[in-house]
């Protein structure tokens, strides 16, 4: 349903701002703007394989149509033998092409080097892909909860820092994924019991980017959350896709990358690093970037059960066992456990499909505040156990800031 509108969304974005811009021909790619100098560097060598071979094919084919008609044989004359061999001739069109092909392999072959080798001082950030979202864990320990509408889903907002090369060191929690953003020209798998990695290093938002809102009247509305310290800060959006298919949501396996000046990318990483708002806010920013996907928040049965009413309500198991919704201990352990250990106890009429999500234990209890707050059970109103220890300090104290490499 959303992958058209996912593709819409995309080519709203960059592609038609180029084609908006002045048509076709204005831009020798054909293409959206790449987002970094490799970007670059891939589609000059794309064009310039294109134009080469638009080149010759034109030429070869204008040769043999010309020569067809010129020999065509006249009525009446007798057919010439055709002639032997032609050696320069055939040394010219032996050579000449294979300086063509070194001269490609070769470029192809630095350019490819480019791509996989991420240079050392890169700043490293780890990514997981599960079925069906991507979450990123930062340097600090900070996770980005932030999601953005792209079509038809909520996808997670991961910022990064311009100008800076980042390696993206990856891993699957469950099938094989692969991270790729168009706008960088550049996609790598992400395998389950491997780690890959990829690196770029975004260029900085133009002259004439959206900048972020400053304030939240502003970003009422807007695509964009309110984050004081970015206030009026310029950003660019590239969207990620999943390139491999992972399952029957795998076209709304998305993700936008949001590169902000370094500077800015520092206050964000700072001010993130604590989560933002109360636990409640949290579960439901974690909900909407790691689970989603297949389960809901408005009794609608997808993947997965959904969440409106389901905490301290009767919960009838695959094998007969019934979780009793009025005994909030009972009940507490076992959406716990169905978070940690997702293919112990299967709830009745559904599979086990659900993978393995790697969670903080504070962003476990902030999801079962959240799930509560979807519940009119009288046991959802009762204290979470050990939700005291993670509950915001008034004046939310931020983390020490990141250390950048210098460039
Ligand atoms: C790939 C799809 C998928 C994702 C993503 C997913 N789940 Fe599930 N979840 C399921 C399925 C399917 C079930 C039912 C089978 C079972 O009980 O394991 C389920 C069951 C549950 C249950 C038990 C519900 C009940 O009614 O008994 C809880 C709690 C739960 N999931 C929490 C989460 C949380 C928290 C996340 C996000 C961090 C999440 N799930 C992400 C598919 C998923
Ligand atoms: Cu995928």
């Amino acid at each position: 349903m959303s992958l058209g509108t996912n593709m819409m969304d995309f080519l709203s974005s960059a592609t038609a701002r180029t084609l908006a811009e002045g048509g076709l021909m204005h831009n020798w790619y054909f293409l959206s703007e790449g987002a970094s100098e490799s970007a670059r560097d891939t589609d000059d060598m794309f064009m310039w394989l294109w134009w080469f071979c638009l080149i010759w094919f034109v030429f070869l084919m204008g040769l043999m149509g010309y020569w067809t008609l010129k020999y065509l044989r006249k009525r009446g004359t007798i057919a010439p033998r055709s002639t032997h061999h032609n050696t320069p001739l055939e040394i010219a069109w032996t050579v000449i092409p294979t300086l063509f092909l070194v001269y490609i392999f070769f470029r192809g072959f630095f350019g490819y080097m480019d791509k996989v080798v991420s240079p050392g001082e890169a700043l490293e950030i780890n990514l997981t892909g599960s079925k069906w979202s991507w979450a990123m864990l930062y340097p600090n320990g900070a996770e980005s909860t932030e999601t953005t509408r792209v079509g038809a889903v909520d996808v997670p907002v991961f910022y990064m820092p311009a100008e800076v090369p980042i390696r993206l060191r990856m891993n699957s929690t469950d099938v094989m994924h692969a991270f790729w953003v168009p706008d960088l020209r550049t996609k790598q798998d992400v395998l389950p019991n491997r780690y890959t990695t990829l690196w770029f290093k975004a260029n900085s938002p133009p002259a004439d980017a959206k900048t972020m809102p400053t304030s939240a009247l502003e970003a009422a509305g807007s695509k964009v959350k309110f984050i004081e310290d970015l206030a009026g800060v310029p950003y660019t959006d590239h969207i990620v896709f999943c390139a491999e298919y992972c399952g029957d949501q795998h076209s709304e396996m998305a993700a936008v990358l949001r590169v902000v000046p370094e500077d800015a990318w520092n206050r964000w990483l700072a001010v993130i690093a604590e989560g933002t708002g109360t636990l409640r806010d949290i579960g439901e920013a974690t909900f909407k970037t790691k689970c989603a996907t297949c389960h809901t928040i408005d009794g609608t049965r997808s993947t997965g059960p959904s969440w409106k009413n389901l905490y301290g309500y009767d919960r009838p198991l695959v094998g007969g066992k019934v979780i009793k919704g009025d005994d909030p201990d009972a009940f507490y352990n076992y959406i716990v456990e169905s978070i940690k250990e997702p293919g112990k106890e299967i709830a009745d009429t559904y599979k086990n499909q659900m993978s393995i999500i790697p969670l903080k234990e504070k962003q476990i209890i902030a999801l079962i505040e959240y799930m509560k707050s979807l519940s009119d059970a009288p046991i959802a109103k009762l204290p979470t156990p050990g939700a005291e220890k993670f509950q915001q300090p008034a004046d939310g104290a931020a983390a020490p800031p990141m250390q950048t490499p210098s460039k």
